[in-house]
C-alpha cells in the first residue's frame, strides 16, 4: 500500500501546523490518519511490543546498509525523555529531488512503504516482514529528525507526528557519510506509562544482529542510567555456536562453519555437538529468527 502523509490544510486538530510549509497544498497525508487511526496494523499492537517495534524500524534500515556492505557502526542512544536515536555510518539516505519535486528523504520518512528499499536492486536481501518503514515511526512520534551526512554536506528535517516543519535544510559540511534518526514515541498512541525502551530487550536484539552480521558493530548506550554496550562478532555465526554452548560441554574444539551462495541466495552455517541429550537448532532468514523453521531448515537436516 502507498500512501501520502499529509491532511488537508489542518482541518485535523491532531496534525500540528506545518508552518507555512505545503500551505498551498490542499494534498494530505492519509497515510499519516491511516497510520495515527490504526496503528496496529503497522506496528502490530500500541503495547510495549509495538514501541519497540518503531526501534526495530529504525535499526532494521541501518542493518540493511549493513547487509549491503556500507554501514560498519550503527549506535543506538536511549535519552532520558524517552526519544531514542540510532546513527550508522553508511552512504546516507539520498537527498536529491525526487519527480514530486520533494527529496528522496522526505519521501522516505513521510510516503508509506517507500522507506530504504528503492528499488529491488539496491537490496537483495532485505528482513522485516513488517518493513513498513521509517514513516511509520515518524507518524507515530511527537518529532521527529533526520540528519543525512552526504556529498560532503549534512542535510537536516525535522517532523512532527509524520507531517515536516520545513524543508530539507543543508545545516553543515560533513568529512563522512550516514544518517541519524531522532524519534520521539507519541505517548497518546502509547499509553500505558509502564511502557519503555527496555535495555535488555534492546540488547538482546544487537547482540543477535551482531551475531548474524559477522563484524557489524552496535553500540547501545543508555542515558537514562549510564550503562552502555558495543555488541561486535568478527567471527559472526561461530562466535554465536559457542556462545550458546558456552555452559556446555563441546565433544570438539572447533565450530564447524561452512557457506556458500548461489542464484543470490547467500547461506551459512555454523555447528558444534555437545554432550547433552538435546539438539538446539536456530534458523534464521534475512535476520530474523525462523522459530517454525522452514525450507533452508529442512535443506540443512536433509543434508
Ligand atoms: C538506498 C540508497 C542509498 C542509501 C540508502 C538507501 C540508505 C538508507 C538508510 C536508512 C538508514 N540508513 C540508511 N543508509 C542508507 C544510497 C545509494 C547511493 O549512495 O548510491
Amino acid at each position: 500500500m502507498v500512501g501520502r502523509i499529509l491532511m488537508e490544510a489542518n482541518s485535523n486538530p491532531s496534525v500540528p501546523n506545518t508552518n507555512g510549509y505545503d500551505a498551498g497544498s490542499i494534498q494530505v497525508l492519509e497515510g499519516l490518519e491511516a497510520v495515527r487511526k490504526r496503528p496496529g496494523m503497522y506496528i502490530g499492537d500500541t503495547t510495549q511490543k509495538g514501541y519497540l517495534h518503531l526501534v526495530w524500524e529504525v535499526v532494521d534500515n541501518s542493518v540493511d546498509e549493513a547487509v549491503a556492505g556500507f554501514c560498519k557502526n550503527i549506535h543506538v542512544i536511549v535519552h532520558p525523555d524517552e526519544s531514542l536515536t540510532v546513527q550508522d555510518d553508511g552512504r546516507g539516505i539520498p537527498v536529491s529531488s525526487h519527480k514530486s519535486g520533494k527529496s528522496a528523504l522526505e519521501v522516505v520518512m513521510t510516503v508509506l512503504h517507500a522507506g530504504g528499499k528503492f528499488d529491488s536492486t539496491t537490496y537483495k536481501v532485505s528482513g522485516g516482514l513488517h518493513g513498513v518503514g521509517a514513516s511509520v515511526v515518524n507518524a507515530l512520534s511527537t518529532a521527529c529528525r533526520v540528519e543525512v551526512k552526504r556529498d560532503g554536506k549534512v542535510w537536516r528535517q525535522k517532523y512532527e507526528i509524520g507531517v515536516p516543519q520545513g524543508p530539507l535544510e543543508e545545516i553543515g559540511i560533513a568529512t563522512d557519510t550516514g544518517t541519524k534518526t531522532t524519534f520521539k514515541p507519541d505517548r497518546s498512541i502509547f499509553k500505558d506509562e509502564t511502557i519503555s525502551f527496555q535495555y535488555d530487550i534492546l540488547a538482546n536484539r544487537f547482540r543477535e544482529f551482531a551475531f548474524l552480521n559477522a563484524g557489524l558493530a552496535i553500540h547501545l548506550k543508555d542515558e537514562r542510567t549510564g550503562q552502555s554496550e558495543t555488541f561486535q562478532h568478527s567471527k559472526g555465526l561461530v562466535d554465536f555456536v559457542e556462545h550458546i554452548n558456552e555452559k556446555k560441554k563441546a565433544l570438539h574444539s572447533e565450530v564447524i562453519f561452512f557457506g556458500g551462495s548461489k542464484d543470490e541466495v547467500e547461506v551459512e552455517v555454523a555447528m558444534q555437538w555437545n554432550d547433552s541429550y538435546t539438539e538446539t537448532v536456530y534458523s534464521y532468514c534475512n535476520n530474523i529468527n525462523t522459530h517454525e523453521g522452514g525450507t533452508h531448515l529442512v535443506g540443512f537436516k536433509g543434508a
